[in-house]
Protein backbone atom coordinates (compact mmCIF):
# COMPACT_ATOMS: atom_id res chain seq x y z
CA UNK A 1 0.00 0.00 0.00
CA UNK A 2 2.84 2.41 0.74
CA UNK A 3 4.50 1.61 -2.64
CA UNK A 4 1.27 2.14 -4.16
CA UNK A 5 1.02 5.67 -2.39
CA UNK A 6 4.61 6.91 -3.29
CA UNK A 7 3.46 5.69 -7.24
CA UNK A 8 0.29 7.57 -7.06
CA UNK A 9 2.02 10.75 -5.49
CA UNK A 10 5.22 10.57 -8.01
CA UNK A 11 2.21 10.18 -11.27
CA UNK A 12 0.39 13.11 -9.62
CA UNK A 13 3.98 15.52 -9.42
CA UNK A 14 4.24 14.49 -13.06
CA UNK A 15 1.15 15.14 -14.02
CA UNK A 16 0.71 18.24 -12.19
CA UNK A 17 3.84 19.01 -14.43
CA UNK A 18 2.64 18.38 -17.45
CA UNK A 19 -0.45 20.10 -16.86
CA UNK A 20 1.80 23.52 -15.71
CA UNK A 21 3.56 22.30 -18.95
CA UNK A 22 7.07 23.56 -17.50
CA UNK A 23 8.95 23.58 -14.40
CA UNK A 24 9.00 26.08 -11.90
CA UNK A 25 12.75 27.50 -13.22
CA UNK A 26 15.61 29.46 -10.84
CA UNK A 27 19.29 30.75 -12.30
CA UNK A 28 21.95 31.14 -9.81
CA UNK A 29 24.03 34.08 -10.61
CA UNK A 30 27.26 35.80 -9.68
CA UNK A 31 30.64 36.45 -9.51
CA UNK A 32 33.08 33.59 -10.65
CA UNK A 33 33.96 31.50 -7.87
CA UNK A 34 31.06 32.65 -5.95
CA UNK A 35 29.82 29.22 -5.12
CA UNK A 36 27.17 28.70 -7.73
CA UNK A 37 28.08 24.99 -8.26
CA UNK A 38 28.05 24.10 -4.15
CA UNK A 39 24.76 26.03 -4.09
CA UNK A 40 23.19 23.90 -7.49
CA UNK A 41 25.12 20.90 -5.49
CA UNK A 42 22.94 21.43 -1.95
CA UNK A 43 20.40 20.76 -3.87
CA UNK A 44 21.13 17.01 -5.00
CA UNK A 45 19.39 15.82 -1.62
CA UNK A 46 15.79 16.84 -2.98
CA UNK A 47 14.68 14.70 -5.52
CA UNK A 48 12.07 16.83 -7.34
CA UNK A 49 14.64 19.16 -8.66
CA UNK A 50 16.63 18.99 -11.97
CA UNK A 51 20.18 20.22 -11.27
CA UNK A 52 21.85 22.09 -14.77
CA UNK A 53 25.39 22.83 -13.88
CA UNK A 54 27.49 24.80 -15.73
CA UNK A 55 28.97 23.32 -19.06
CA UNK A 56 32.39 24.98 -18.53
CA UNK A 57 34.31 20.91 -19.50
CA UNK A 58 32.22 21.73 -22.54
CA UNK A 59 33.83 24.96 -22.77
CA UNK A 60 37.34 23.31 -21.84
CA UNK A 61 36.86 20.52 -24.70
CA UNK A 62 35.32 21.05 -27.73
CA UNK A 63 36.37 18.85 -30.32
CA UNK A 64 39.66 18.61 -28.38
CA UNK A 65 40.01 22.65 -28.23
CA UNK A 66 40.15 24.39 -25.26
CA UNK A 67 38.02 27.34 -25.45
CA UNK A 68 38.37 28.93 -22.15
CA UNK A 69 41.71 28.89 -22.34
CA UNK A 70 42.24 30.23 -25.78
CA UNK A 71 39.82 33.55 -24.51
CA UNK A 72 41.95 34.01 -21.12
CA UNK A 73 45.28 33.55 -23.21
CA UNK A 74 44.31 35.73 -26.23
CA UNK A 75 41.15 37.13 -25.56
CA UNK A 76 41.22 39.97 -28.81
CA UNK A 77 41.31 36.54 -30.95
CA UNK A 78 38.90 34.36 -28.46
CA UNK A 79 36.34 36.30 -26.73
CA UNK A 80 33.93 36.48 -29.62
CA UNK A 81 34.47 33.11 -30.68
CA UNK A 82 34.45 31.89 -26.97
CA UNK A 83 30.83 33.70 -26.00
CA UNK A 84 28.90 32.17 -29.01
CA UNK A 85 29.77 29.04 -28.14
CA UNK A 86 28.81 30.19 -24.16
CA UNK A 87 25.41 31.33 -25.62
CA UNK A 88 24.58 28.14 -27.42
CA UNK A 89 25.60 25.80 -24.32
CA UNK A 90 23.19 28.28 -22.40
CA UNK A 91 20.44 28.09 -24.93
CA UNK A 92 20.31 24.38 -24.16
CA UNK A 93 20.22 24.37 -20.82
CA UNK A 94 17.38 26.55 -21.36
CA UNK A 95 15.03 24.51 -23.56
CA UNK A 96 16.47 21.18 -21.86
CA UNK A 97 12.76 19.57 -21.04
CA UNK A 98 12.32 18.04 -17.25
CA UNK A 99 10.31 15.97 -15.40
CA UNK A 100 10.89 17.34 -12.76
CA UNK A 101 8.27 20.64 -11.43
CA UNK A 102 11.32 22.37 -9.97
CA UNK A 103 14.63 23.44 -12.55
CA UNK A 104 18.13 24.74 -11.27
CA UNK A 105 20.04 26.11 -14.06
CA UNK A 106 23.93 27.88 -13.16
CA UNK A 107 24.32 31.07 -15.39
CA UNK A 108 22.44 32.05 -17.69
CA UNK A 109 22.51 33.57 -20.98
CA UNK A 110 21.53 36.62 -19.62
CA UNK A 111 24.70 36.76 -17.24
CA UNK A 112 26.46 35.82 -20.72
CA UNK A 113 25.32 38.96 -22.22
CA UNK A 114 24.83 41.70 -19.00
CA UNK A 115 28.23 40.77 -17.52
CA UNK A 116 30.69 38.98 -19.55
CA UNK A 117 29.80 40.15 -23.01
CA UNK A 118 29.46 43.81 -21.24
CA UNK A 119 32.39 44.03 -20.24
CA UNK A 120 34.47 42.79 -23.64
CA UNK A 121 32.48 45.75 -25.13
CA UNK A 122 33.36 48.34 -22.33
CA UNK A 123 36.78 47.13 -22.04
CA UNK A 124 37.08 47.14 -25.87
CA UNK A 125 38.36 43.49 -26.14
CA UNK A 126 35.82 42.58 -28.73
CA UNK A 127 35.04 45.13 -31.95
CA UNK A 128 32.08 46.58 -31.91
CA UNK A 129 31.10 44.92 -35.25
CA UNK A 130 31.73 41.54 -32.93
CA UNK A 131 29.74 43.40 -30.00
CA UNK A 132 26.72 43.92 -32.55
CA UNK A 133 26.67 40.38 -33.92
CA UNK A 134 26.46 38.61 -30.30
CA UNK A 135 23.74 41.23 -29.05
CA UNK A 136 21.70 40.82 -32.37
CA UNK A 137 21.67 37.02 -31.54
CA UNK A 138 20.94 37.72 -28.11
CA UNK A 139 17.64 39.81 -29.52
CA UNK A 140 17.11 37.31 -31.60
CA UNK A 141 16.54 34.34 -29.01
CA UNK A 142 15.14 36.64 -26.43
CA UNK A 143 12.31 37.84 -28.94
CA UNK A 144 11.90 34.23 -30.49
CA UNK A 145 12.37 31.53 -28.34
CA UNK A 146 10.84 31.55 -25.21
CA UNK A 147 12.70 31.56 -22.04
CA UNK A 148 11.75 31.02 -18.82
CA UNK A 149 12.76 32.24 -15.71
CA UNK A 150 10.57 32.27 -12.68
CA UNK A 151 13.74 33.36 -9.64
CA UNK A 152 17.32 34.36 -9.90
CA UNK A 153 19.52 33.38 -6.75
CA UNK A 154 22.32 35.99 -6.65
CA UNK A 155 25.11 34.93 -4.92
CA UNK A 156 26.74 38.22 -3.58
CA UNK A 157 30.39 37.87 -3.19
CA UNK A 158 33.63 40.60 -2.28
CA UNK A 159 35.48 40.50 -5.18
CA UNK A 160 38.60 39.94 -3.02
CA UNK A 161 36.78 37.14 -1.14
CA UNK A 162 36.37 35.32 -4.67
CA UNK A 163 39.65 36.09 -5.46
CA UNK A 164 41.43 34.09 -3.06
CA UNK A 165 38.93 31.41 -3.66
CA UNK A 166 40.33 31.12 -7.24
CA UNK A 167 43.72 31.51 -6.25
CA UNK A 168 42.93 28.36 -3.91
CA UNK A 169 40.67 26.39 -6.34
CA UNK A 170 44.12 26.97 -9.34
CA UNK A 171 41.90 25.81 -12.76
CA UNK A 172 44.62 26.65 -14.47
CA UNK A 173 42.91 28.42 -17.42
CA UNK A 174 42.30 31.25 -14.78
CA UNK A 175 45.48 31.41 -13.10
CA UNK A 176 45.70 35.22 -15.24
CA UNK A 177 42.70 36.37 -13.89
CA UNK A 178 43.53 40.04 -11.74
CA UNK A 179 41.64 41.25 -8.97
CA UNK A 180 40.61 44.35 -11.11
CA UNK A 181 38.37 42.13 -13.44
CA UNK A 182 36.33 40.62 -10.41
CA UNK A 183 36.09 43.94 -9.55
CA UNK A 184 34.20 44.80 -12.71
CA UNK A 185 32.03 41.59 -13.12
CA UNK A 186 31.27 42.68 -9.47
CA UNK A 187 29.37 45.74 -10.76
CA UNK A 188 27.87 44.32 -13.88
CA UNK A 189 26.33 41.84 -11.88
CA UNK A 190 25.12 44.56 -9.28
CA UNK A 191 23.68 46.70 -11.96
CA UNK A 192 21.96 43.61 -13.72
CA UNK A 193 20.19 42.56 -10.26
CA UNK A 194 20.18 44.84 -8.02
CA UNK A 195 20.44 48.61 -9.43
CA UNK A 196 18.47 47.18 -13.01
CA UNK A 197 20.10 49.10 -15.00
CA UNK A 198 19.29 47.05 -17.88
CA UNK A 199 15.76 46.63 -18.80
CA UNK A 200 15.77 43.25 -18.89
CA UNK A 201 16.05 41.66 -15.31
CA UNK A 202 13.63 38.60 -16.23
CA UNK A 203 12.68 37.62 -12.93
CA UNK A 204 12.74 38.39 -8.67
CA UNK A 205 16.47 38.42 -7.31
CA UNK A 206 16.90 36.64 -3.89
CA UNK A 207 19.98 37.40 -2.78
CA UNK A 208 22.15 35.10 -0.60
CA UNK A 209 25.43 35.72 1.15
CA UNK A 210 28.14 34.19 -0.26
CA UNK A 211 31.24 35.83 1.38
CA UNK A 212 30.55 33.24 4.25
CA UNK A 213 32.65 30.37 3.76
CA UNK A 214 32.04 26.55 3.02
CA UNK A 215 31.37 25.21 7.31
CA UNK A 216 28.71 28.31 7.21
CA UNK A 217 27.35 28.73 4.13
CA UNK A 218 25.12 25.55 4.10
CA UNK A 219 23.04 27.60 6.91
CA UNK A 220 22.80 30.16 4.30
CA UNK A 221 21.48 27.85 1.31
CA UNK A 222 18.96 26.31 3.53
CA UNK A 223 17.48 30.28 3.88
CA UNK A 224 16.56 29.72 0.23
CA UNK A 225 15.09 26.39 0.28
CA UNK A 226 11.42 27.00 0.95
CA UNK A 227 11.44 29.52 -1.95
CA UNK A 228 12.72 26.61 -4.23
CA UNK A 229 11.40 23.81 -3.14
CA UNK A 230 7.65 25.23 -2.39
CA UNK A 231 7.27 25.03 -6.27
CA UNK A 232 7.68 21.22 -6.07
CA UNK A 233 3.86 20.71 -5.23
N1 LIG B 1 33.01 32.69 -18.25
C1 LIG B 1 33.10 33.64 -19.24
N2 LIG B 1 31.96 34.06 -19.88
C2 LIG B 1 30.75 33.57 -19.53
C3 LIG B 1 30.62 32.63 -18.50
C4 LIG B 1 31.79 32.21 -17.86
O1 LIG B 1 34.20 34.10 -19.56
N3 LIG B 1 29.68 34.00 -20.20
C5 LIG B 1 34.25 32.17 -17.63
C6 LIG B 1 34.62 32.78 -16.31
C7 LIG B 1 35.28 31.64 -15.58
C8 LIG B 1 34.64 30.38 -16.15
O2 LIG B 1 34.07 30.78 -17.40
O3 LIG B 1 36.66 31.60 -15.87
C9 LIG B 1 33.55 29.82 -15.24
O4 LIG B 1 32.90 30.92 -14.66
P1 LIG B 1 31.59 30.89 -13.79
O5 LIG B 1 31.57 32.07 -12.90
O6 LIG B 1 30.44 30.84 -14.71
O7 LIG B 1 31.70 29.53 -13.00
P2 LIG B 1 32.54 29.17 -11.68
O8 LIG B 1 33.04 27.77 -11.89
O9 LIG B 1 33.54 30.21 -11.35
O10 LIG B 1 31.38 29.18 -10.64
P3 LIG B 1 31.41 28.97 -9.06
O11 LIG B 1 32.83 28.99 -8.59
O12 LIG B 1 30.59 30.11 -8.55
O13 LIG B 1 30.77 27.64 -8.86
Amino acid sequence: LRRIGILYEKATKLAMTSLNSRPFTVLVEGNIGSGKTTFVEHFKQFEDISLLTEPVEEWRNLRGWNLLDLMYKDPAKWAMTFQSYVAMTMLEMHRRPTSTPVKLMERSLYSARYCFVEHMRKEGTIHPAQFAVLDEWFRFIDREIPIEVDLIVYLRATPSVVYERIRKRARSEEQCVPLSYLEALHSLHENWLVNRTHAECPAPVLMIDADLDLSQITEEYKKSEHQILRQAV
